[in-house]
């Protein structure tokens, strides 16, 4: 990895990764046609090889991780019907209710706990289908589950749910835009993450690199109905090919690599653990995001510490309040140590 001429280290998340040499080449000499026509040789390339990754019978190449989760959950649900999910997911927190504006889909939500589950018996009272409820159509999990340190969610807590939700006759769908983050911490492939799932959709923009886009994967009669809510939320994208070959790049180069960003992430969250004032568990921290709280002794507020970081070239994020540093292909060991004797010099002076 070259650094960047600007010299910062960005951590506020993997998704500043850049395209690699490999992936500008293929994206230069992609074969291309108008995917909303289904001519795009590149995207249908793309599209089987990444439901072939999970498991699945067919894919949808779609813009962002937003629309993949939007595209999944509208073709699965009708109106009066509505999605179990946990408080803490991105669908909830960070996509700015648009299931529920453009789908007409009541969001039903439940508490995560910190490891990213949703206590399956909340799960069992929660399904519902009286004449004056909504009927629950979809459980919506997240893995790795962003807001909770990246938790990579038990396989039998997974099968456990999915049990549940076919004896009710509610779909399972997992919002993976870091699946692979799972994959590589668990040691399994990413199509028996995804096997309980009828619905999955991933993003080649966040940890693999890519520069843009996500993919929807389920059953083909669930795809060609996809493809239809795609068209209406207006990303159906002609000339794809030339995103889609930065994305096939993603899927065969760079998801072993992931083991560095979470080999990093772990020695961040131990450097972290041993600074004054810092509160964070780093047993929690299994892939690439370290989450953490300050000691209101400090003096130091997550706002007030994040634009010190800044004017010293350290850059992190808020997961709500907390603090939040994602490493990623960008990151190298030397930077970490870098951002932790950054981060300890700046608690040791007053704000
Ligand atoms: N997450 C982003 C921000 O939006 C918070 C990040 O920096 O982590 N699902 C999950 C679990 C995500 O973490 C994200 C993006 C998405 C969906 C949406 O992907 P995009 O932003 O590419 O549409």
């Amino acid at each position: 990895m070259v650094r960047e001429a600007d010299g910062l280290i960005d951590l506020r998340s993997d998704t500043v990764t850049k395209p690699t040499p490999a992936m500008r080449r293929a994206m230069a000499e992609a074969e291309v046609g108008d995917d909303v026509l289904g001519d795009d040789p590149t995207v249908q390339r793309l599209e089987a090889l990444a439901a072939q990754r999970v498991g699945k019978e067919a894919g949808l190449f779609v813009p962002s991780g937003v629309m993949a989760n939007l595209v999944c959950l509208m073709t699965l649900t009708g109106r009066n019907e509505e999605v179990i999910l946990g408080d803490q997911s991105h669908l909830y927190t960070a996509e700015v209710g648009g299931l529920g504006i453009f789908g007409n889909v009541f969001l039903h939500v439940l508490p995560n706990l910190p490891d990213g589950t949703i206590p399956l018996e909340r799960l069992q009272g929660a399904i519902r289908d009286a004449i004056y409820t909504p009927k629950t159509r979809v459980i919506s999990l997240e893995n790795t589950h962003n807001r909770c340190s990246g938790a990579v969610l038990p396989m039998d807590y997974i099968q456990q749910v999915a049990t549940l939700a076919r004896a009710r006759g509610v779909y399972l769908h997992l919002d993976g835009a870091r699946i692979f983050n799972a994959a590589v911490a668990l040691g399994v492939d990413a199509a028996e993450i995804a096997r309980p799932f009828e619905v999955v959709n991933f993003c080649f923009s966040k940890g693999l690199c890519a520069p843009v886009g996500s993919i929807v994967c389920g059953g083909a009669a669930f795809i060609q109905e996809a493809r239809r809510t795609r068209r209406m939320l207006g990303g159906g994208m002609r000339q794809a090919g030339v995103l889609a070959a930065a994305a096939l790049v993603a899927l065969n180069e760079m998801i072993d690599r992931l083991a560095e960003d979470h080999e990093h992430a772990r020695i961040l969250a131990e450097g972290l653990a041993n600074i004054t004032g810092v509160h964070i568990d780093p047993a929690r921290v299994q892939t690439n995001i370290v989450i953490f709280e300050l000691d209101p002794a400090t003096g130091w507020t997550s706002a007030t510490l994040l634009s010190a970081l800044k004017a010293r070239g350290v850059l992190l994020s808020l997961s709500g309040t907390r603090l939040r540093a994602v490493t990623h292909y960008g990151i190298t060991r030397a930077d970490i140590d870098h951002a932790l004797r950054v981060i300890q010099q700046t608690l040791t002076q007053r704000p």
